[in-house]
């Protein structure tokens, strides 16, 4: 049998022969198809699978807690594993309450609008009293923190339904200056599927038209050849920014009417844009040691930006690093004084390339969506902070104007995650994560996470039920077959949660008497009414599944949107949703939380790791990029199996691998005061000096090896947040050395 099937990284073909997922090919639509699912086969029938409920020896047998990751596991049947889970669940909300139980849950997962994980652990968990949530992502949570008080609208909001899209840009943008790069490696997957992989594409249109494209960050890479590099030490793009601003406010080069017209607090801005509150003027020259880059080339580059039409992309990267917020607003700032925001192919977009799904433009069209009912529990913490709320339990934090005091967490609940692969300094996290009374993990995969876990409860893989497959960023919709029966005894998220809810009394509240294949139709058909009110054609349940995919009318072709155009037409009739109707440049709400770490206009911070603190110790500055060859830590098990690939390769500059000693294919130590990882190193000059590149994705190693084996950069990176306004992930801030093995 083949079929298609939807994923995060798109569509691919699937051969099935005697329940076997035995090979995948492209989807015959995709311009630029992933090679991702090439290791699927492997990976979904690897010996790493979860094979049955599975409980933690030193908890079954004294509840003990201190063995976490280092105990075996005894496997249990599954009505037996059931009750002794809904057992524990009910006790610690009837001991110590809901607020005890920390289901924020975050991750990834798979694909598929019912069998989503995050969807399934919220519905069940708030069918029995509720649980500490998260805010927002790892991706962008700092961005959705402070952009919103820049711009008043939603950060995703704005990625993805307002600002330019790929033809508004071929059309009218000539200067192209991409902070962090647009990089088609990372555009090859999108939440819930990018059918069309369209990045690379852009490029090869925008070179032909002659565009300038200039790629600001630390590796070349991080853009298609051809784009000019200008190479940055990584945290500077503020001082970078500040820079090209002094430029355009010395030599006259700012729109004034656009900033009296469309922004307030340019005159708060100013005087330190020109040093006259801190005495340092942000010069070209003040910044090169910064940055690295020569004040000449500022000089040149702000003259093209003020000349011609210039779009300021920012990658998603930027904000993911202490004062994360501050490059992000100033190029809203930046954009501004040049006063093209508004005209098509100008001022400001974030996240080109990030995800697939940024800069195309479809027609707005609601998705599948599986109701995850009421949260009674309001108590929420910033995503990124996890590690500090299990570590400080009660004490307080600041979070974006508001105070608020951590929980105190008995019962961990996850699903569709792997925080021993998402989050930053993980020997600290394995140190917190051994105070709970109990955790629970759905996983199909024995992953860093589920090896430390209590009770693992084997999930299917999409590949083992069926679905729907939409995102709306998007433009197919498919039905995504059940290929193969469950791997050994895997079950699906939603029968796991039914059979916890049944037991907990909470059957009928979770399941509506339903099951997936009913559910299924019922959501498909309230999806396929909003579809005609906008008037758009689906077909019926059964011909989907019968034709297995469909491509959906709703491409906007031509240039098409313009970042704020209505406002910038009419500022006062059209207002933004700011507490001034205007772009703030000064904004009064964030000077008023009185925080040194993000004050009321973007400034110069710098982080406590970068370039500019180096010691001997620790000289080089470790990036860790989205991985090109798979998602995240997804597939791991199988890709870790190729000869050679494990563990994971680092980037390194030929000076620096030459100091060192250190060839491409040596293998090598990354180290530093929080952790060290094994890597093979690649020597390359396509890294500025001094900056080393190691992918996430690799699975954390068992406890007591002192050198994790395979290489995740999250052993290194530190586990702060971006400031007290964002609270969002650091990982980009970390400082390492380097010694061959
Ligand atoms: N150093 C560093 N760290 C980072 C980043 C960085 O740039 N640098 N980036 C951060 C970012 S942006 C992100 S988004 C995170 C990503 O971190 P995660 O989203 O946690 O990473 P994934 O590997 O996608 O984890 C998804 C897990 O869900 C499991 N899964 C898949 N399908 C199902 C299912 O149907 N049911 C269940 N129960 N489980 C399923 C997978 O096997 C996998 O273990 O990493 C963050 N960490
Ligand atoms: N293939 C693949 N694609 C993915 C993912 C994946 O796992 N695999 N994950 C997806 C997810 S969840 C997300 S959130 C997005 C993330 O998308 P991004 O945040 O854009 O991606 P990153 O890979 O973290 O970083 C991109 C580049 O930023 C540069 N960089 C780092 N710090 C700085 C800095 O301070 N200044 C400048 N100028 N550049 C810097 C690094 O050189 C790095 O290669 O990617 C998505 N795309
Ligand atoms: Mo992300």
């Amino acid at each position: 049998m083949t079929k298609v099937t939807s994923s995060h990284w798109g569509a691919f073909e699937v051969d099935v022969r005697d329940e076997r997922i035995v090979a995948t090919r492209p989807f015959a639509e995709d311009p630029h198809p992933s090679a991702i699912p090439d290791i699927l086969p492997q990976a979904v029938h690897h010996r790493s699978r979860v094979s049955r409920p599975s409980f933690r020896r030193g908890w079954l047998e004294s509840r003990e807690r201190t063995g976490r990751g280092g105990d075996t596991f005894v496997e249990l049947p599954w009505d037996e594993a059931l009750d002794i889970a809904a057992a524990e669940i009910d006790r610690v909300r009837k001991a110590h309450g809901n607020e005890a139980i920390f289901g924020g849950s975050y991750g990834w997962g798979s694909a598929g609008r019912f069998h989503h994980a995050q969807s399934q652990v919220h519905r069940f968990l708030n069918t029995i009293g509720g649980y500490v949530s998260s805010f927002a992502s790892y991706s962008t949570g700092c961005a959705q923190a402070i952009m919103p008080h820049v711009f008043g609208v939603p950060f995703l909001q704005l990625n993805y339904e307002h600002q330019d899209g790929w033809h508004t840009i071929a059309e009218h943008t000539e200067t192209l200056v991409m902070f962090g790069g647009v990089n088609p490696k990372n555009s090859q997957v999108s939440m819930g599927g990018v059918t069309r992989h369209e990045t690379a594409g852009w490029f090869e249109t925008f070179a032909e038209k002659g565009m300038r494209c200039v790629n600001i960050g630390p590796q070349r890479t991080d853009a298609p050849d051809g784009c000019e590099w200008m190479a940055v030490r990584p945290g500077s793009d503020t001082a970078l920014m500040l820079a090209l601003a002094y430029v355009l406010e010395t030599e006259n080069l700012v729109d004034r009417d656009f900033l009296g017209r469309c922004t307030t607090g340019y005159d708060r801005f100013r005087p330190y844009l020109l040093g006259e509150t801190d005495g340092l003027p942000k010069t070209p020259d003040w910044a090169a040691p910064l940055t690295g880059v020569a004040a000449d080339t500022v000089r040149e580059l702000a003259r093209r930006m003020a000349t011609t039409r210039t779009l300021i992309t920012v990658a998603w990267s930027l904000q993911r690093g202490e004062h994360g917020e501050q490059p992000f607003w100033m190029s809203a700032v930046l954009a501004a004084m040049l006063g093209q925001i508004g005209l098509p192919g100008g001022g400001v977009g974030y996240g080109y390339g990030a995800i697939g799904g940024v800069g195309k433009s479809f027609k707005g069209l609601r998705g599948v969506t599986f109701s995850q009912g009421q949260n009674p529990v309001t108590k929420f913490i910033p995503v990124a902070r996890a590690g500090d709320m299990l570590r400080r339990p009660g004490e307080a934090y600041d979070f974006n104007g508001r105070r608020d005091t951590y929980p105190d967490i008995r019962l961990i609940y996850w699903a569709g995650g792997n925080p021993f692969h998402h989050h930053q300094d993980l020997n600290a996290l394995h140190e917190a994560w051994q105070k709970p009374e109990t955790i629970i993990v759905n996983e199909p995969w024995w992953t860093a996470t589920a090896k430390r876990a209590d009770i693992v409860f084997p999930a299917t893989t999409p590949y083992e039920r069926e679905d729907i497959g939409r995102s709306n960023f998007d433009d197919y919709l498919f039905h995504m077959p059940q290929l193969i029966p469950p791997v050994a005894e895997a079950r699906d998220d939603y029968q796991i949660f039914a059979g916890l809810a049944e037991r907990l009394g909470k059957a009928q509240e979770f399941t509506e008497g339903r099951r997936a294949g009913e559910w299924l139709r019922v959501l498909y058909h309230a999806y396929q009414g909003m579809a005609r009110d906008e008037g758009v054609e689906v077909p019926d349940y059964e011909a989907l599944q019968e034709k297995n995919w469909v491509r959906l009318p709703i491409q906007m072709e031509g240039p098409n949107r313009t970042l704020f155009a209505p406002f910038r037409e009419d500022p006062e009739g059209a207002p933004l949703p700011t507490p001034s109707g205007k772009i703030e440049i000064f904004s009064a709400t964030i000077d008023g939380f009185g925080y040194d770490d993000c004050p009321g206009h973007p400034v110069w911070l710098p982080p406590s790791e970068w370039l500019g603190t180096a010691t001997a110790a620790a000289p080089l500055h470790l990036v860790s990029p989205q991985p090109g060859d798979k998602l995240h830590s997804q597939l791991e098990s199988a890709l870790a199996d190729v000869e050679g690939a494990r563990p994971e390769t680092i980037v390194i500059h030929p000076k620096d691998a030459a100091r060192r000693e250190i060839t491409t294919g040596d293998l090598v130590r990354v180290f530093n005061a929080r952790g060290a990882c094994r890597a093979r190193a690649r020597v390359s000059d396509d890294i500025l000096q001094g900056v080393v590149a190691l992918p996430t994705g690799a699975w954390f190693g068992d406890p007591g090896t002192n050198v994790d084996p395979d290489g995740n950069p999250n052993v290194l990176t530190r586990d702060v947040g971006t400031s007290r306004l964002g609270q969002g992930c650091s990982a980009h801030t970390t400082l390492v050395e380097i010694a061959r093995l």
